[in-house]
């Protein structure tokens, strides 16, 4: 039997993947990426062979370590790997399985406990930022035990509240990164945006559809899913992000008025599926694109005057709220609840050579 690499397996937020001690993986990229798609069972789209979920949301790794940076404490690369190809890419960043580095940083000894509350600054290899955690850490110990809920997960658990600055351009280097709040690709207007995650806005009735109906419906429009592949090829170099055909970027966001009294409605592609709920720093590129005079968002959507704004983001299991500190138009910072829980702790083993 093969030497096995230790791992935890953790939910974040609405999603779920392995979280590796960057120390236990190898340096070579090509060796990593090769050694996690045989962890998830990759290329397969039933990853019957490994540990992923079928799903993209269950086919996540984080990879944390202590920083070097003297303003942070660790280090945390996200790492997509496609369900049914052979591609792990790090060109996108997870604002969920960021709400499980944070525990697993304290549980693993790679950031010391302070109190009841433990501040971790986590650095976004992904994207050059920086994001600030809580952690409940009550005598000093973690508990994933607690009265938090977030819409997508049964029950409730120990908060992990995150909050993030300065995140605009994180990938495609501007907020607008075509320079203009609309463009017209395929002759529909569209909103290109990156607030932490490079996202394509779109109106779902210039589809057809309503922007509420369920996910799986969704995924079995195949028209649906051929003209928004169209649109995001375009898009991508015209976010700065060159050619995206084998890019988990940029997602494909379809708004419409919100029905439950939140901000907006989103059914979003990531980009070949339909989210189940929707990613942390995508619902803040589509509240930041609502909060903006211009755009395809904030035609229909229902923002406050106030400086400090509360924004549901409706998606298919509920919305998430993102409450965002502006000045004008300009998000100042950005912060949502999430919750975390460790499922597994163990070996997990490759393939034998
Ligand atoms: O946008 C899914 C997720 C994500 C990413 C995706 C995320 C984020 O739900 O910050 O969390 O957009 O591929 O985990």
């Amino acid at each position: 039997m093969s030497n096995g690499i230790p791992c935890v397996w953790m939910r974040g937020g609405t999603s779920k993947g392995g979280i590796f001690n960057a120390v236990d993986l190898p340096t070579d990229e090509n060796t990593r990426n090769q050694l996690l798609l045989e962890i998830m069972g990759s290329p397969d789209h039933r990853q019957i062979d490994g540990m992923g979920g079928s799903d993209p949301l269950t086919s996540k790794v984080g990879v944390v370590k202590k920083s070097s940076r003297p303003d942070c404490d660790i280090d945390y690369l996200f790492l997509q790997v496609f369900v049914d190809q052979a591609i792990v890419t790090d060109a996108q960043n997870c604002g969920n399985i960021l709400a499980a580095v944070g525990p697993y940083a304290v549980e693993q000894g790679l950031v010391k406990a302070t109190g009841n509350v433990t501040t971790v600054t986590v650095f976004m290899e992904n994207t050059n930022q920086t994001a600030v955690l809580q952690v409940q850490t009550p005598n000093g110990k973690v508990t994933y035990q607690g009265d938090a809920q977030i819409d997508g997960v049964p029950g409730k658990s120990a908060p992990v509240t995150c909050e993030f600055k300065e995140t605009a351009g994180s990938t495609c280097g501007a907020l607008y990164p075509s320079g203009n709040l609309v463009d017209s690709i395929d002759g529909i207007d569209v909103t290109l945006i990156d607030n932490g995650m490079p996202v394509v806005v779109l109106n779902a009735s210039d589809f057809g559809i309503s922007g509420t109906e369920p996910r799986d419906e969704l995924d079995n429009n195949v028209d649906l899913k051929r003209r928004l592949e169209s649109i995001r090829l375009q898009a991508g170099p015209m976010m700065s992000l060159g050619d995206v055909a084998e890019k988990s970027v940029p997602k494909m966001s379809l708004v419409s008025a919100a029905t439950k009294g939140g901000c907006i409605s989103t059914r979003t592609f990531i980009p070949h599926r339909c989210h189940a709920s929707i990613g942390v720093l995508g619902a803040v590129s589509v509240a930041t694109a609502a909060i903006t005079v211009g755009t395809v968002a904030r035609r229909i959507a229902n923002v406050s005057d106030h400086a400090e704004k509360t924004l549901p983001i409706e998606h298919p299991t509920g919305e998430m709220t993102v409450i965002a500190h502006t000045k004008g138009d300009q998000v100042i910072s950005a912060a949502l609840l999430r919750t975390a829980r460790k499922l597994f702790e163990g070996t997990v083993f490759p393939l034998e050579k």
